[in-house]
């Protein structure tokens, strides 16, 4: 089970992601051990399905092959942890929807422009998976 980097590992992941500090890196193992439910050490298209449903935000089975297939560097199909680092590098808004789920908003503090944003942002995010599905 991938519960947690060696300390090599860990390294590795310090080296190529200086941008990351350790704690968010050990926020990402979290999150990727949460979601990796067979406990195979890989998010698959299954396991990230999972995730966006419980983040509010379920993509369609295409957009997600295509997140994967976007850093899935060694072509399993399925996303190592460091694959998922990349997958955040690369896409530092899907990362924002995916890991932090949107707060709840709070008008009278926020006004109305920011409420306006936020729905627009939720807007987006409902719109944005209606891919076509691909049958597998
Ligand atoms: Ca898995
Ligand atoms: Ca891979």
């Amino acid at each position: 089970m991938f519960s947690s980097l060696t300390s090599k590992e860990r390294q590795n992941v310090l080296n190529e992601f200086p941008e990351l500090s350790p704690n968010l890196i050990k926020r990402y193992e979290k999150t990727f051990t949460r979601y990796d439910t067979d406990n195979d050490g890989y998010l698959d298209v299954e396991d990230l399905k999972g995730m966006m449903m419980v983040r509010g935000v379920p993509w369609s089975h295409s957009a997600i092959i295509r997140l994967i297939r976007d850093a899935d560097e060694d072509g399993d199909g399925k996303l190592s942890f460091r694959e998922f680092l990349i997958t955040q590098r690369k896409n530092a808004e899907w990362a924002r929807r995916v890991l932090c789920a949107l707060p709840e908003i709070d008008v009278g503090r926020v006004g109305v422009k920011g409420a306006k944003k936020y729905f627009e942002a939720k807007q987006l995010l409902s719109t944005a998976p209606h891919i076509k599905h691909v049958s597998h």
